[in-house]
């Protein structure tokens, strides 16, 4: 390959620099690299060794979505550099370089794959030696497609395919904490309305299934994320989507070297325990360490009952180990107006929200928490979160002042400023209870980055 991109090199650079663009400028597509390397080197490498047609192309999903990534693969100290790119027309078109510097730069190729995408690219200790290959997911068309996988491992300056296999859906990690990362892969059938999980784990020299178990069909994987389940559990969360916009998790965890499902009900084939009306994302919500599941509850007295018109609250739950969730707190996400507020555990369930409406022009938008007396059918405002434009805030606060209103600063975010107002101590006990102060709402309050 070397000689033939010797001759080559005066036209790659339009066509790898000018024509790579997928998505912008090599710099985007590339994770800064922490060896001593520059990203100027790096193009320079790339224009001398790439062929003339290659195209750069950044792994679709996953936390690795460089089209040139660093990591060490083997076991020296040094990163290799992995560049992913597509020759359109070859019949193996997706193809990776690993480019390891000893001497000189040694190019290793030889990882090719099918498809349209890298779907995919992850690193993992499978086979326990303590250096990681590389994992790579392979999308071609369509999708429900399978997507093809393979583990590649490199040592002593050779790359080895040790694994292929196919997928709808994968994970990696260590599920049974040996130090020795496992593969799951999540294998939807759609024809045949059939959906499973493989257990697969290096074992004498190879990567083998030894175990499999049942999921739920007709689900779209849309999520993963591999985290403690409980204190001394690691799990897969797979959060899928179900039906036009409802959403489920299964979660899968290793139990004597067998791969469960924890919430599969044999008889019913499926579980309804994590159902919601959207989607929803499992995450470590209050970074102790274990994995939250999101769950949607409609709050009490809501709007017009329609699932659009609903302000759903999320309802974080934790796996108790067994086959049921166990409640852990709430928070209202609004993403149009791009903040969350995680309710206090005083606030319990009677909580009723309105809002300005997210339709209308959006130059102050606001929501508004009340205490909800059933009993007398009455809302009490306790909190009134604000989103005002930088350019609105000095006409706002005169209105503030004027109107004699504990309002304060909770942040920025682009043109928008945050503004939190509490309501007054009332005589009725109840609502008074339920009243934050400012250093409450303020270390409840979060702006949503995306
Ligand atoms: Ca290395
Ligand atoms: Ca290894
Ligand atoms: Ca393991
Ligand atoms: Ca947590």
């Amino acid at each position: 390959m070397r000689k033939k991109i010797m001759i080559l090199i005066s036209i790659l650079t339009i066509s790898l620099f000018g024509g790579c663009a997928i998505d912008g400028s090599v710099e985007k597509m590339m994770k800064p690299p922490k060896l001593s390397i520059s990203q100027e080197e790096v193009k320079n490498i790339l224009k001398d060794i790439l062929e003339p047609d290659a195209e750069l192309k950044m792994p679709m999903n996953g936390e690795n979505t460089s089209a040139i990534q660093f990591v060490n693969l083997d076991e020296d100290k040094e990163e290799e550099i992995l560049v992913f790119y597509i020759l359109e027309n070859d019949s193996m078109p997706l193809r990776t370089l690993i480019l390891d510097k000893k001497e000189k730069w040694n190019i290793i190729d030889g990882i090719k794959g099918i498809g349209n995408d890298f779907d995919i690219v992850k690193f993992g200790d499978i086979t326990g030696d303590g250096t990681l290959e590389a994992i790579i997911g392979y999308k071609g068309e369509g999708f429900f497609a399978d997507k093809g996988l393979s583990v590649y491992d490199y040592k002593d300056g050779e790359v080895k395919e040790i694994f292929n296999n196919f997928y709808s859906a994968f994970a990696s990690g260590d599920l049974d904490e040996d130090r020795i990362d496992e593969l799951v892969l999540l294998k939807s059938d759609r024809e045949e309305g059939k959906a499973k999980a493989e257990l697969y784990k290096y074992n004498k020299s190879q990567i083998r299934k030894i175990d499999e178990t049942k999921m739920e069909a007709y689900t779209n994987y849309g999520h993963i994320v591999v985290g403690k389940a409980t204190e001394n559990k690691v799990g897969v969360f797979v959060d899928e989507g179900v039906g036009a916009h409802s959403c489920k998790t299964e979660l899968l965890i290793m139990e004597n070297g067998k791969l469960k499902n924890v919430f599969w009900d044999d008889e019913k084939e499926f579980s309804d325990k994590t159902f919601r009306a959207y989607f929803t994302e499992s995450q470590d919500v209050d970074n102790d360490g274990i994995i939250e599941i999101a769950l949607l509850r409609a709050p009490i007295a809501s709007g017009d009952g329609s699932m659009a018109g609903t302000p759903w609250i999320t309802t974080w739950h934790n796996w108790d180990g067994n086959k049921e969730l166990i409640y852990k707190s709430q928070s209202f996400f609004d993403y149009s107006l791009g903040f969350y507020f995680d309710f206090p555990e005083k606030w319990g369930v009677n909580i009723a929200i309105d809002g300005s409406d997210p339709n209308l022009y959006k130059e102050e938008q606001w929501i508004r928490f009340n205490y909800y007396d059933e009993e007398n059918e009455e809302k009490h405002p306790l909190l009134t979160i604000e989103a005002i434009n930088n350019n609105k805030w000095e006409e706002k606060q005169k209105e503030y002042e004027d109107k004699n209103l504990n309002y304060f600063k909770l942040g920025n975010k682009a043109d928008k400023i945050y503004i939190g107002i509490l309501e007054e101590n009332t005589e009725n006990s109840t609502v008074s209870e339920m009243i934050l102060d400012i250093e409450e709402v303020k270390a409840n309050f979060n702006i949503i980055d995306k």
